[in-house]
């Protein structure tokens, strides 16, 4: 097993990788930019780096710091926790060129699911349902065009570098067509210096349920069930959590093996999550894999109760999985907690946190960072913790979430506490009666 893990990373995550490192008798080290010298994770850890200034080019996604920093503490593993750095090859690659182990999967498994055309020839090679399209780039606005009239409108355009809903474009009719292509095919270039587009059947009103899995080096593959993701906004999720309303046993069982069969055509190894778009028949199609721990991860250790930080670290350590697939036994939902202002299109509320009282009680976890008099940086994302609320039942755990939110005290910033408090009365919500649409026409009181 590694002796000391350093932690390329800040917030609840560095936290939640420190918490779990305890557990095993793992070392620590954390690093910090200087806008982050009284942040917890600093002095959770056994030790800690200060590896630059407050952007983060200068801290957390500085690689050569990040290396140097690993080097003089004598750190033999980096967790990269999720964002930053969490799914960048070549940071992969540089670790292993040290000779210090990277907790995620290889650079090559990275790069596969990084190019979205790539993953998706994987995906049908591999036996995976995947959403009817171009086979391949696009490679002018006439083969577009008839493309798209042959599947019939609405069809969406996307860019091969793109990802998590950057660069998209849907068209409803053939008078958009030329004017999206053009759009999409710039836009693509400027984000990701990469122009490649292609097309898809547009799937109205789908759901986003994606499937946690696990591979180790030996080649075993296995799922650990379903988070539904739908409650999102501009792609950014607020809620989630398993099993999905939407969920049969059928489903899950059929989307499982999916999940299986898209990991084991990488030879994936780690944990990971293959998000699936499912329309409103239940059929099921592949959108992209995540090769990295996710900020939802919770969800799913709770609903099947298992340390999945602690399985990332044992399978990076070369440690053989149990191999059996995990089917959920409680009702697990996250809520995200952003320093952010509902009621004025979640702008981010930076500042000091001057009063606080954070919830807990039966069936509650909260993983957060803050603390009263934490001051949270405006240079980074603004989400200050994650309320999990389990019970046996979905109702029970909707009823326990309100009840957290309802002690939880944040005085300082603005948060989402009151959207959160407001959707869970929201009748359709209650009802599991949501897709990614939902929070288009919410609206707060
Ligand atoms: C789609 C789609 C409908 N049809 N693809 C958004 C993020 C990126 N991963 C892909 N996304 C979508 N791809 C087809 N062919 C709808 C979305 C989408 C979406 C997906 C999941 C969760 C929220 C979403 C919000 C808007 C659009």
């Amino acid at each position: 097993m590694f002796k000391k893990v350093l932690i390329a990373n800040r917030g609840e995550i560095a936290l939640r990788v420190i918490r779990t490192c305890r557990e095993m008798g793992i070392k620590t080290v954390a690093v910090y930019s200087t806008a982050d010298k009284d942040s917890l994770h600093v002095r959770f850890a056994d030790e800690a780096v200060c590896i630059g200034k407050p952007a983060s080019a200068d801290s957390y996604l500085n690689i050569t710091r990040l290396m140097a920093a690993a080097e003089i503490t004598n750190a033999d593993a980096v967790h990269p926790g999720y964002g930053f750095l969490a799914e960048n090859a070549r940071f992969a690659e540089i670790c292993l060129e040290h000779g210090i182990k990277f907790i995620g999967p290889t650079p090559a498994m990275i790069r596969s699911m990084g190019d979205k055309i790539t993953a998706k020839e994987t995906m049908i090679k591999a036996g995976v349902p995947v959403i009817p399209g171009s086979e391949g780039l696009l490679d002018s606005v006439e083969q577009a065009r008839s493309l798209a009239k042959e599947m019939g409108y609405p069809v969406i355009i996307k860019a091969t570098a793109g990802g998590g809903g950057k660069g998209m474009r849907v068209i409803w009719e053939d008078s958009e067509l030329e004017r999206a292509y053009n759009t999409a095919k710039a836009e693509a270039l400027a984000s990701f210096k990469n122009d490649g587009i292609y097309m898809e059947k547009f799937v109205e009103e789908p759901r986003h349920i994606e499937i946690q899995v696990a591979g180790d080096q030996y080649g075993k593959v296995c799922h650990l069930s379903e988070r539904d993701c739908s409650i999102q906004r501009r792609h950014q999720k607020l809620v989630e959590e398993s099993p999905s309303p939407f969920m049969t046993p059928d489903l899950r069982e059929k989307m499982g093996e999916a999940a299986i069969k898209a990991a084991s055509a990488i030879n994936y190894e780690s944990v990971g999550t293959i998000e699936f778009l499912v329309d409103k028949h239940r059929n099921f199609y592949f959108m992209e894999m995540n090769t990295r721990i996710q900020v939802e991860h919770c969800v799913t250790e709770e609903v099947i109760n298992y340390d999945l930080i602690k399985e990332q670290i044992k399978i990076a350590a070369g440690v053989p999985i149990s191999g059996r697939n995990y089917i959920p036994e409680m009702h697990a939902i996250e809520c995200r907690i952003n320093a952010e202002d509902p009621y004025n299109d979640f702008r981010p509320s930076p500042g000091k946190i001057t009063v606080l009282h954070q919830p807990g009680g039966h069936g509650v976890r909260v993983d957060s960072h803050i603390y009263a008099g934490y001051v949270i940086p405006p240079f980074y994302d603004s989400m200050i913790g994650k309320i999990i609320a389990v019970a046996r039942t979905r109702e029970e755990a909707i009823d326990t979430m309100s009840r957290a939110l309802s002690e939880y005290v944040i005085e300082g910033v603005k948060t989402t506490i009151p959207f959160h408090q407001q959707l869970m009365r929201n009748e359709d919500f209650r009802k599991g009666n949501f897709t990614t649409k939902f929070l288009e026409t919410f609206v707060l009181q």
